[in-house]
């Protein structure tokens, strides 16, 4: 190769060069930056190609073309390296304009729960009665026809049956009949020919034994041990008042218990109505206790819940296993007793049921009413939630509707 030749190739790098970084400037992003660096630095690349000219040079005119290819070389290298650091930072911050996060903005709050208006009110009785002396338990919601009414003096064709009409689940044989004795009811026994299922056996599948299982759990996790029901119809249970049986079966006096439960009607649902509410019984029995006990614990109830000025008034009142019974209310908590719309002009709301358990219903456990008094009571947690929250529909506390049960802390 001569002189002009290496001037020719020399001038060819320098163009090269221009050209190529002229290129290099336009490249948009990191994928037209390899598509270039192939075409110009790759080894089937414009620079590549360029050089292998030098080897067709002559020995005297190689090094200043050879110095001039690696000038251009380590130029257009450094430049790549160059736009690469650019468009990599470039597109780094695109990624985070991209990915912006506005710190600024307020964060959203945890959510905490709360437990329903009834799991509060129910906590709350349960309380009071604790600090009382009285245990907590538990007892099926399905239940046999004997110890829902026939066991508490509410023998099949009683009227009072009719006020709580309820849901028969299955018929375990024929329709039960009273025990013929005390003994017998108390051994758990129903008169022969009724085509209930034997004594001893229990003809309830597990499943349908109700939350309890036929097993009171005191607060403390405590089981007593129950006796074990012979049989009959069975129903989805009225009242917690089947309890009373139940405990008083499997339990000598002194007795205090507090009961709890789920209960279901066959009523059509208003404001003041559902088929399906809660209640609580109370129970006490001993050898000498009386109405004025009754009175005295209702009333420490009443004043824990709503306030040491609220009193209590017994009206007569009946229910079948009691006598005497009454209904008790308290005095009004909105107007003092002087009348409003809360208690209808009349001063006092009405709460539950209550009286000294029945002699006969003594008798149905085995227990000598000559020796032995009781007194129980019930009310409805749905209802008293109305008057202690100022709540006028109890559809309402089941409803799941967020917006109402998050107001009832
Ligand atoms: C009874 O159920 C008796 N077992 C109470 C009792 C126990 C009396 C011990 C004597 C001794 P009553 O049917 O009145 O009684 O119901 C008691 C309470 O349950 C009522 O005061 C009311 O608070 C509530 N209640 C009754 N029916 C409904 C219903 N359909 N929906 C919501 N609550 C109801």
């Amino acid at each position: 190769m001569t002189t002009s030749e290496k001037s020719v190739l020399i001038d060819d790098l320098h163009a090269l060069e221009r050209e190529a970084l002229a290129k290099l400037a336009t490249v948009p992003d990191e994928r037209g930056l390899e598509e270039w660096r192939v075409e110009v630095l790759g080894r089937r690349g414009t620079l590549a190609e360029l050089l292998r000219g030098l080897a067709t040079l002559s020995p005297e005119a190689r090094p200043a073309a050879g110095a001039a290819g690696n000038r251009v070389k380590g130029a257009l290298e450094a430049a790549y390296a160059e736009r690469q650091r650019g468009l990599r930072a470039q597109s780094r911050a695109r990624e985070l304009e991209a990915e912006r996060i506005d710190v600024t903005l307020p964060g959203r709050g945890v959510h905490l729960g709360q437990l329903h208006p009834i799991t509060q009110l129910r906590r709350e009785v349960e309380r009071v009665f604790i600090r009382l002396g009285f245990s907590v338990v538990d007892g099926p919601e399905v239940e046999y026809d004997r110890y829902n009414f026939t066991l508490l003096n509410m023998p099949p064709d009683h009227p009072a049956r009719d006020i709580q009409d309820t849901f028969y689940v299955a018929n375990v044989g024929a329709p039960s009949r009273a025990p013929a004795t005390a003994a017998a009811a108390a051994a758990g026994a129903v008169s022969p020919g009724d085509g209930a299922a034997p004594a001893g056996t229990d003809p309830l599948p597990p499943s349908e034994r109700g939350a309890g299982g036929h097993v009171p759990v005191g607060v403390d996790g405590g089981k007593a041990k129950m006796a074990t029901p012979a049989g009959g119809e069975v129903l989805l249970r009225t009242q917690t008042s089947p309890m009373q049986i139940r405990v008083m079966e499997c339990q000598k006096p002194p007795i205090r218990v507090l009961i709890p439960g789920r209960v279901y009607r066959n009523e059509a649902t208003d404001a003041a109505h559902e088929s399906q509410f809660s209640q609580v019984e109370g129970l006490c029995v001993d050898e000498r206790t009386t109405m004025g006990d009754l009175r005295g614990c209702l009333t420490f109830m009443i004043r824990t819940l709503f306030g040491s000025e609220r009193e209590v008034r017994f009206r007569c009142g009946y229910f079948p296993f009691v006598e005497p019974g009454a209904e008790f209310d308290m005095s009004c908590h909105v107007c003092g007793g002087q009348g409003c719309r809360t208690c209808k002009g009349t001063g006092w709301i009405e709460i539950g049921g209550c009286g000294m358990v029945h002699p006969i219903v003594l008798e149905n456990v085995g227990l000598d009413p000559s020796r032995y008094s009781g007194w129980a009571f019930g009310f409805g947690f749905e209802r008293m939630a109305l008057i202690r929250y100022g709540v006028d529909d109890i559809r309402l506390f089941y409803g799941n509707d967020l917006r109402f049960l998050q107001q009832l802390r």
